[in-house]
């Protein structure tokens, strides 16, 4: 989330049923404005507007609307890190995702600590029945900014022949590169083969059936 205290505005993990959706200015985090959607808001600078607490928080926010006060605020705000109000310290944090299909809940882990849930049928509510949706972070930075970075834990790579010079009408191998501070215990299928064509190809958001649960 950078290295600046003072540094603004933040990121969003955000699904979606429009890949090409892009979001406005600087509070809204990339994110404000994109409807229908399912947010986890991460937010590093305070918008009175919003009804922003001063600490770096995280909350869950429907249809790219970052006010904490109204019908499209699911659950917080609280501080992004259970150890500090601030998250801007330069290091890298695990950002972990649960949607439970069977209990409708959807909860946020932040360097292993639990942080907050929502419980909604997200599918029936808010993408009106469709369960195929595109995940992807959205990002803004304003007046204040700061580097904000993400990295996935599914990281497909691939290898060249040795002497390969082009790839048209040659193989190329792939293979699964990943690092997990766990098992993953349920990558299969659409979104298996879209993680690594995503990563390949550079296309911001990928499909995902949030019947599956994600771990
Ligand atoms: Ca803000
Ligand atoms: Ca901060």
């Amino acid at each position: 989330m950078g290295n600046s205290d003072a540094g603004a505005d933040g990121i969003a993990f955000v699904l979606q049923p429009i890949s090409t959706s892009v979001g406005s200015a600087g509070g809204g985090l990339g994110y404000s404005g994109i409807t229908p959607a399912v947010g986890i808001t991460i937010d590093t600078w305070q918008n009175t507007s919003d009804g922003d607490p001063a600490y770096d928080h995280i909350a869950i926010q429907l249809n790219g609307n970052l006010d904490h006060s109204n019908t499209n605020s699911i659950a917080g705000p609280v501080t992004a890190l259970s150890t500090s109000n601030n998250i801007e310290d330069g290091n890298w944090h695990s950002f972990r995702i649960s949607w439970n299909a069977a209990t409708k809940t959807l909860s946020a882990y932040v360097d292993g600590s639990f942080r907050l849930a929502g419980i909604k049928d997200f599918v029936a509510d808010v993408f009106s029945g469709d369960p195929l949706v595109f995940w992807g972070f959205t990002g803004s930075t304003g007046g204040f900014n700061n580097l904000q970075k993400f990295k996935t834990a599914l990281n497909p790579a691939y290898r060249f022949i040795p002497g390969q010079k082009r790839c048209i009408n040659e193989s190329i191998a792939f293979f699964d590169s990943t690092i997990s501070f766990t098992p993953v215990v349920k990558c299969t299928g659409i979104l298996a083969m879209a993680a690594r064509l995503t990563r390949l190809m550079r296309i911001p958001y990928i499909p995902i059936r949030l019947a599956e649960i994600i771990r």
